[in-house]
């Protein structure tokens, strides 16, 4: 039986180091302030957007909503965008996604300032994390890396396969793997013996978004099973891309949906949050 790596307790870990930090920042005068935009009533993004701004009252973060009309044209967006830049409050701003598809995703991310882009989404950031030198990383792929190093798992030569190809998932998580000296490679909807491909993997990530896609016949014995979906059953209940109580037999190492990699994601938004105000107060070098 794998290992089941509780996400819960990673996030509250780093949620506590944050605190600490943002305790420090306001004996100095400074608040690290988070700007939420959501535009539309997606439930599910109501959840997240709630449960962020929850999270960053609990380490002391300042947070302000942006609540918008699903109506709302992308040059008002971008004009409450181009106003937050401009708030020295302000450290962080984040547009949570996906927006309605009238609005242009990338016009939205490339107008926020990348010094407080704390999805790590603008192109400038998605650049430098190429290159390996960055101050952001985007919040669920760098949770992952929690979640693996908080295992104690190596990923220096391991075979890592990633399932998907997001640009806010899939193609980060591949290159934070490789920064690793991880061995990767990425499926997707066009992969040829993407079953074969799998089973050969140490790590394996699925960020698919269909449940139960990872079966028990695509997993290596003792390999390390990160689940980044968040999918819904015949019941509602929540699931992830793995089918979880087959493939828990075979892996080494496995994280739950709830309670793995989605609170991970929350709590890389804080620490993002908080380096944003380190560096615009220039306690941080680059
Ligand atoms: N801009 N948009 C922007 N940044 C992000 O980082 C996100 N994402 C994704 C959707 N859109 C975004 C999130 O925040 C997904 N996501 C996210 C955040 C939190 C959780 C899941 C996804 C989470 O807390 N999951 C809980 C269960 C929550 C529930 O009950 O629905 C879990 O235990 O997995």
């Amino acid at each position: 039986m794998a290992v089941i790596i509780d996400g819960k307790a990673v996030a509250d870990r780093v949620r506590s180091e944050v605190a600490m930090e943002v305790q420090q920042l306001k004996s100095r005068g400074i608040t690290p302030g988070l700007a939420v935009i959501i535009v539309g009533d997606d439930p599910a993004s109501r959840v997240y957007v709630d449960n962020k701004k929850k999270d960053c009252a609990r380490v002391g973060i300042y947070s302000e909503e942006f609540a918008l009309p699903a109506d709302t044209d992308q040059e008002q967006l971008i004009a409450l965008v181009t106003s937050l830049n401009n708030r020295s409050d302000i450290n962080g701003i984040l547009c949570q996604l996906p927006l309605p598809s009238h609005i242009d995703e990338n016009a939205v991310i490339s107008a926020i300032s990348p010094a407080k882009d704390v999805d790590a989404f603008h192109p400038s950031n998605v650049g430098n994390i190429m290159i390996g030198k960055y101050s952001f990383l985007p919040c669920t792929p760098a949770g992952v890396m929690e979640l693996i190093h908080s295992a104690g798992i190596s990923v220096e030569g391991k075979r890592c396969v990633v399932i998907g190809r997001s640009n806010i998932v899939g193609k980060p998580m591949a290159m934070l793997l490789l920064h690793e000296n991880g061995t990767v490679t990425i499926c997707h909807s066009r992969t040829k013996d993407l079953k074969e491909i799998c089973a050969e993997a140490d790590i394996l990530i699925a960020a698919v978004g269909r449940l139960k896609f990872v079966t028990a016949d695509m997993v290596k014995p003792g390999a390390v099973v990160i689940d980044v979906g968040i999918n819904r059953d015949e019941n509602g209940k929540l699931c992830g891309d793995v089918d979880f109580y087959k493939v828990e037999k075979v892996a080494g190492y496995i994280t739950p949906v709830p309670g793995g990699v989605g609170p991970m994601t929350r709590a890389m938004l804080l620490k993002n949050t908080l380096t944003a105000a380190k560096l615009q107060n220039a306690l941080l070098m680059e």
